[in-house]
């Protein structure tokens, strides 16, 4: 049997990649969700048609979204992940040994059922983790004092779309502490390139640090993928590398991808992304 997945882009661009069995395909309440076996990438999750997050390289985003902005920090202990069903950015969060409590805010409980079930890299179990089954622009207005916000939603159509307005980077900005630091996911830097500048815009008018970075992500759509950090106060791009590299030992933490190099060098954004 050949069995492929396409993911393709306004039918302009496709992505597709060999599966070998489908291990789970369902509408939840909010959304289709599929967890493919593919032949040569490890599992991989999809949304609404699309690439979530594969094992080849979901520890790229992962580490990337969490780490500059947890290293930032001197001593960051409570943290929020909005969206984020999969536990990746949890089970990265997790790996801070100063971190009390992580709120995962996912709309979705059957996405978090059904990475728990099949896919275990990424679902993280840990007592410091509150499971709020909620959707993260509601929920937000309930909690403070957060030394991070991980907006690690899908793509701006759907129930992610109010995750990317002014409103919810107001609500963001209310619910962090002093030193607190969000990270979000933008899109595409070539494919998604108005809907980035946009982002980037409606954050500067809420946040005065706005920092752009851009990572490596196979299976996503051009294989680029721009994250976007903001604070009222902590320039990622301008804390020492030294100083990083102290804190990464003092909290042991492991990583594949992340280094304080990496950090610095991926918000070193090339010219046709400068702003
Ligand atoms: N969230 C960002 C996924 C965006 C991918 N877009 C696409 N394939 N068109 C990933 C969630 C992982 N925790």
């Amino acid at each position: 049997m050949d069995l492929w997945f396409t993911e393709d882009y306004h039918d302009g661009w496709q992505l597709s990649v060999r599966v070998d069995r489908v291990l789970a395909t369902e509408t939840s309440r909010y959304q289709r969700i599929d967890v493919l076996q593919t032949r040569d990438f490890g599992k991989m999750l999809v949304i609404d048609g699309r690439v979530q997050a594969c094992e080849l390289d979901e520890f790229v985003y992962h580490e990337m979204i969490v780490h500059p902005a947890l290293l930032c920090h001197e001593n960051p202990r409570r943290v929020l992940v909005a969206g984020g069903g999969d536990g990746g950015s949890m089970r990265e969060v997790m790996k801070h040994p100063t971190i009390e409590t992580g709120y995962l805010v996912e709309i979705d409980e059957r996405v978090i059922e059904l990475c728990r079930e099949h896919m275990p890299n990424l679902a993280t179990k840990d007592p410091r983790i509150v499971d709020h089954p909620a959707d993260a622009a509601e929920f937000l207005n309930q909690v403070n004092d957060l030394d991070m916000i991980v907006v690690d939603s899908s793509d701006p159509v759907g129930p992610a779309e109010a995750l990317f307005s002014k409103t919810f980077y107001n609500n963001l900005k209310k619910a962090l502490a002093p030193q607190g630091m969000v990270t979000l996911q933008a899109g595409s830097p070539f494919f998604y390139k108005e809907q980035i500048r946009q982002m980037i815009d409606d954050l500067k008018t809420i946040f005065p640090v706005v920092r752009p970075y851009n990572i490596p992500m196979p299976t996503y759509p051009s294989g680029t993928w721009t994250l976007v950090a903001a604070s009222t106060d902590l320039d990622p791009a301008c804390v020492p590398q030294k100083e990083l590299e102290r804190r990464l030992r003092e909290r042991t933490l492991k990583t594949r991808y992340y280094s304080p190099a990496v950090h610095h060098g991926s918000m070193s954004l090339p010219p046709f992304m400068d702003q």
